[in-house]
């Protein structure tokens, strides 16, 4: 018992040792006495990034300076005199930054250091207690990342392809965005937010979108004809980096296409051939231009109205594939083969669509089967 008590370590300012008259052991006398065989137990290191306390984190941008926060380091025999504190590139290593002390009310340090990207950092906490016993924890790690993530692509147009661009619009309160290809290869995407530019100015922000999203749609502005349209995507990694990418633009058109002429291809009301029918039409929009024609050729006998070509209710679609769209596109249709009716009158009826997939449908004038 004695001999236990003797490989304890001692600190005391003035001790007493009386031998009582059974021989046992007093200590007597002087206050600050401690008798402590034990190191400190340990309580928690966190890689820190100011000024968020209490929150461990795995990945940091700063690649000048790492700190560590720690706290519930106690001694229950004696107390913590001081803390000493370095980091390294392996748990408990002080290759990065050579330990330094610090006082025992310390609970954070911020150290300059020189960080490598991509390398993983450990901050390790020595506490020493009055008896100079010493108890060590290192925190989970932290990688360098300074690289923001890489940019991928966004487009300002509600594609089903995804990478399909659109350059006008004819929606009134919809505005729509795609993207791909965002990622970062050291700390992965958090996060996206997007901001809504209308004319330079930014009407909508929506923050906090998925990482793993990759669309977007609002339906509550108001858009006015002309009114130009950017999306604007910032892709965020778990270091903190930020990359931004903005869409091309998309303008708001609001006004239909319009009819220049739309006509039997010879001008007259009335053939006699009673094989082929020939219309003409051209239609423009001189803002966002034509990109498509929806064509159905109808017979008109008595009263009543039928479809003789094509065999779709929805018209032959002619597509107009030229970029920028011309805002004037004239078409010809020349049907043969046909087997007309003596008597009936036949007519063209054509959907013309804008580049902001506005349309208007025209009908030319008839021309009579002699
Ligand atoms: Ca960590
Ligand atoms: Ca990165
Ligand atoms: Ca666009
Ligand atoms: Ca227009």
């Amino acid at each position: 018992m004695l001999a236990k008590q003797m490989n304890m370590r001692f600190a005391a300012q003035l001790l007493f040792l009386v031998l009582g008259a059974s021989g046992g052991l007093f200590v007597a006398g002087y206050t600050h006495v401690y008798v402590d065989s034990t190191p400190p137990i340990t309580g928690w290191v966190k890689d820190y990034i100011p000024p968020f306390w209490r929150q461990d984190n795995s990945f940091q941008m700063s690649t000048s300076q790492i700190c560590a926060e720690w706290n519930n380091f106690y001694d229950s025999e004696s107390y913590i005199t001081s803390y000493r504190v370095g980091v390294g590139t392996t748990p408990g290593a002080n290759d990065t930054v050579e330990f330094e002390r610090h006082s025992s009310n310390t609970k954070w340090s911020c150290m300059y250091a020189a960080l490598q990207h991509n390398v993983t950092y450990f901050s390790t906490v020595v506490a020493v207690n009055l008896l100079n016993l010493s108890s060590s924890l290192t925190s989970n790690g932290i990688l360098v990342d300074s690289t923001p993530p890489v940019a991928g692509i966004i487009i300002d147009t509600n594609s089903a392809s995804g990478v399909q661009d659109e350059n006008y619009t004819g929606q009134q309160a919809s505005i729509y965005a795609r993207w791909k290809d965002f990622d970062d290869p050291e700390s992965g995407i958090k996060d996206f937010s997007l901001d809504v530019i209308i004319n330079g100015r930014t009407t909508l922000s929506k923050t906090k979108i998925s990482a793993h999203a990759g669309d977007f749609a609002d339906h509550t502005s108001s858009l006015r004809h002309n009114d130009f349209v950017v999306v604007e995507l910032h892709a965020h990694n778990r270091a903190g980096g930020t990359t931004s990418v903005r869409s091309n633009g998309i303008r708001v058109d609001h006004t239909l296409p319009v009819m220049l002429e739309i006509k039997p291809a010879n001008g007259t009301t009335t053939q006699q051939r009673r094989d082929v029918l020939d219309f003409v039409w051209k239609f423009k929009d001189p803002e966002s231009g034509i990109d498509e024609f929806r064509v159905t050729v109808m017979k008109q006998y008595s009263l009543y109205k039928t479809r003789i070509w094509p065999a779709s209710r929805y018209g032959s679609a002619i597509f107009v594939n030229e970029r920028p769209r011309p805002s004037t596109v004239e078409h010809q249709l020349h049907l043969q083969n046909l087997t007309l009716q003596r008597g009936a009158s036949y007519f063209v009826r054509v959907l013309a669509l804008n580049g902001a997939r506005l349309g208007i449908t025209r009908e030319s004038t008839k021309v009579k089967i002699l």
